[in-house]
């Protein structure tokens, strides 16, 4: 994601759409991207649980209580592991369940919009919580320096373990397997009829390079393949299309009989 999206929120008063709250977007997608409010890049694997959004913070007066937490799991194999569940904790009075292409999305009446597909999640919130947020997805006060970092932890990697959440649950946040590729393996996935579809200028996903940089997808695919099966590049292309058509970029049919089934 090279954008940061913003939508409006429209609601319905006397008759008339009113559509002046701006919301953003955090996100997750591939195995182990992780995109906050506020645009700052980090990674996460391995199987444990964390807290994505919380609005009962240190220093801060929780408005409206919410908590979104993700749980983590290996998939086909010891080193490939993505977000299997999304719990979301909120007062509310109404919600909305629906479908969006693949995606399974909750809406809830103060504006909060969650979707969720095997390979992408998307948290989108209403500006009215800038700044009064903790969690992964930051504090959502337009500066991606302060994302995660506490005054005491400089290092990303060991400030993301400060949102872990399930203590009972034994886990662990690295990739088990790291030695599994060959050479000859990752010049085969980087090449044009693997990953490379991805970078390719001339490829199905081009319309899309301008709006979101394929780099993080292309390095993803190419890791994902070496410690997955060969499905996984479907999945990474559906993935990048995703969050391309949530950027509102439209993609041409990019499957096919013969590829990842149409
Ligand atoms: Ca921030």
């Amino acid at each position: 994601l090279q954008t940061h999206t913003w939508a409006l929120l429209c609601f319905i008063k006397d008759g008339k759409p009113l559509c002046s709250l701006k919301t953003k977007i955090c996100s997750a997608w591939g195995d182990s991207y992780y995109r906050t409010f506020d645009g700052r890049d980090f990674v996460l694997q391995g199987n444990c649980n964390y807290t994505l959004v919380q609005t009962t913070c240190p220093g801060l007066n929780a408005s409206v209580p919410l908590q979104i937490n993700i749980a983590r799991a290996y998939l086909n194999s010891a080193s490939v592991s993505a977000i299997h569940m999304v719990q979301i904790n909120a007062n509310v009075c109404s919600i909305k369940l629906y479908m969006t292409g693949l995606s399974k999305c909750v809406e809830t009446d103060f504006g909060l919009v969650v979707t969720h597909r095997s390979d992408v999640l998307t948290v989108q919130m209403p500006r009215i919580f800038s700044g009064n947020l903790c969690g992964l997805c930051g504090n959502f006060n337009a500066n991606p320096q302060d994302d995660l970092i506490t005054d005491d932890e400089s290092d990303l990697s060991l400030a993301v373990r400060h949102w872990q959440t399930g203590i009972k649950h034994e886990c662990v946040d690295v990739p088990l397997n790291t030695s599994g590729c060959h050479s000859q393996d990752i010049a085969l996935y980087r090449g044009k009829d693997f990953c490379g579809r991805l970078l390719d200028r001339e490829g199905v996903v081009q319309s899309c390079h301008k709006t979101v940089d394929p780099q993080d997808f292309y390095d993803n695919c190419v890791h994902d393949l070496c410690y997955s099966n060969q499905t996984t590049l479907c999945l990474v292309l559906s993935s990048y299309v995703a969050v391309c058509q949530e950027m509102g970029v439209k993609v041409d049919e990019w499957r096919a009989s013969d590829f990842c089934g149409k």
